[in-house]
């Protein structure tokens, strides 16, 4: 009976450390990736404005409903696959792209059709170390 008492003691000790561990990765779950949205529509995101952290990957779902086509470009950033021709969408189309910043500060989006930043369609992301 002793010994049964004694691997109860040592079942709930080694559950305590496993709850323990688990409470030190959640502390650390800042790295979780963030999930957000954007519309495309006739001259302007929807939203235009998105928070971000250093570091922290954030899938953004990008969807065209416009009846034109646009894009969604950060010119200050190197960011392959969000260059050129097939950054741009057609209309009714959906694409999510995933952006993970370096630095913090503010990180200018716009679409880079002719004349559509001009017109207003621009946006950024605001970076948080
Ligand atoms: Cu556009």
């Amino acid at each position: 009976m002793k010994l049964l008492a004694g691997l109860v003691v040592l079942a709930a000790a080694a559950f305590l450390v496993v709850a323990i561990g688990l409470a030190a990765q959640g502390a650390r779950e800042v790295a979780t990736p963030g999930n957000a949205a954007i519309a495309l529509e006739d001259l302007r995101f929807v939203p235009n404005r998105l928070d971000a952290r250093v570091g922290v990957p954030l899938r953004v779902q990008l969807t065209n409903r416009a009846l034109e086509r646009h894009d969604l470009n950060f010119p200050s950033l190197h960011m392959p696959g969000l260059e050129g021709v097939e950054s741009i969408l057609e209309p009714g189309e959906t694409r999510t792209i995933t952006l993970e910043f370096d630095e913090p500060g503010t990180h200018t989006f716009i679409c880079t059709l002719p004349g559509h930043a001009a017109s207003g369609m621009t946006g950024a992301v605001y970076v948080k170390p």
